[in-house]
Order: C-alpha cells, then sequence, then structure tokens
C-alpha cells in the first residue's frame, strides 16, 4: 500500500484526467488504485465517508483528509510533485476558465450519457439533452475561436482538461461529430491525443 489511495473508475474522465497527471509527473507508483462504480442510482460502492457526493475520483490520503474532485486532487498532485502544470500570475485565472470550461464539457456529455443510460425510456426528455449537446457545441466553437493559442502554448492542466473532455465526446457521443466545425480543435487534439500519458489512460472502446 501507498500512501495515497485513488478511488477509480476505468472510463470516467475526470478520473483520466487524474491519471493523466500521476503519468506526467511520474507519481504513478505513490498511488494506489481501487477500482469502483456508480451512478445517481446506486451509490453502494462508491467512498461515500471520504464523498458524500458518490462521485469519484477520491484521492484517499494518510496524512490528511481525502480530497475531491478531480480539480482539487489534480492540482493537489500538481503541488505535491512540484510539476508546474499551472501557470502563475495573470495567466493563471485564464487556465482556471479553461478548465472551467472543459469541466462544464464534461459534466454536460455525463449527463447526456445518464439521462439515456439511466432513465427508462418514456422518462426521458429529448429537449434536456438537446439542451446539454447545445452547451458542449458552444463550448467548441468557443475553443476553436478563441483558445487555439492556450491550447498550442506550453502542455499544463488546460490542455489535460480539454484532451479528456474531447476524448469522452469520442467515447460516448462520437455519432454528434463535434469536429465538424472545428478543424483546429480537431488538428490539435489527434497530437495531444498521441501523447504517451493519453494513449496510457485512454478509455476502453468498450467501456
Ligand atoms: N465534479 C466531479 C465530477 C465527478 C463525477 O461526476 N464522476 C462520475 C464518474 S464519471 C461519478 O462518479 N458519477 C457517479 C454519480 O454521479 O453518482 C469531479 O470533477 O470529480
Amino acid at each position: 500500500m501507498t500512501d495515497l489511495t485513488l478511488y477509480y473508475g476505468p472510463t470516467s474522465p475526470y478520473v483520466r484526467k487524474v491519471m493523466i497527471i500521476l503519468h506526467e509527473t511520474g507519481q504513478l507508483e505513490d498511488v494506489t488504485r481501487v477500482t469502483t462504480t456508480g451512478t445517481p442510482l446506486d451509490s453502494s460502492r462508491m467512498p461515500l465517508s471520504q464523498n458524500p457526493l458518490g462521485k469519484v475520483p477520491v484521492l484517499a490520503r494518510a496524512d490528511g483528509p481525502a480530497l475531491f474532485d478531480s480539480r482539487v486532487i489534480c492540482r493537489y498532485l500538481d503541488a505535491r510533485a512540484k510539476a508546474g502544470l499551472y501557470p502563475e500570475g495573470e495567466a493563471l485565472w485564464s487556465i482556471l476558465t479553461l478548465e472551467a470550461l472543459a469541466e462544464g464539457m464534461l459534466d454536460a456529455a455525463l449527463q447526456m450519457t445518464y439521462e439515456t443510460r439511466l432513465r427508462p425510456e418514456g422518462m426521458r426528455s429529448d429537449a434536456i439533452v438537446e439542451g446539454l449537446w447545445a452547451k458542449i457545441e458552444r463550448a467548441v466553437a468557443m475553443l476553436e475561436a478563441r483558445w487555439m493559442g492556450h491550447l498550442t502554448g506550453r502542455f499544463g492542466i488546460g490542455q489535460i482538461a480539454v484532451g479528456a473532455a474531447l476524448g469522452y465526446l469520442d467515447l460516448r457521443h462520437e455519432p454528434r461529430g463535434w469536429r465538424s466545425d472545428a478543424p483546429s480543435l480537431a488538428t490539435w487534439f489527434e497530437g495531444i491525443n498521441a501523447r504517451p500519458s493519453f494513449v496510457a489512460t485512454a478509455p476502453p472502446a468498450d467501456g
């Protein structure tokens, strides 16, 4: 056992961000992984005593309280390794906003997945699913129009968050074709997706 335990789901894009940071910062061996899954319909296998919200990732620590959510864990691991994945000064606020944009894409994409997978057919709302997808479309358009300068700059949390979000769109919502109006973003994603930390953490295709 190590001093850090990561409650982990193999297809969770939130967990994937944490795993990418562990790979990038050489901390993989410092963390014991416990695989678990859950949904809002069944949280029984989730680490509820550490995170009452019943979500993963959670990082349990021998020398302090457990950490969640993924943004907190990513920042903690970066600080622990002194990796510099977050810029200092004024640039930090832009990058945290980029991270928040990617997180919002993930939240909308996961809700779409839950809406279609968890609800009985007669109770599903196409209007909600389409409204969620519209959020993602607007976010992709903004990434294409305004954020390519950041994304093609120094590697850090912004690239990790956006890369994980786009990877999840491919995993769960590939037929929607997010690339069609975002050629620069699509080209950038191809490059980042070939990075060893992204290859090593790619979700199982049948997950
Ligand atoms: N904001 C959280 C979201 C985490 C999250 O929603 N994780 C999903 C797995 S992809 C989960 O645990 N879902 C179970 C549930 O919502 O009950 C984070 O960034 O860690």
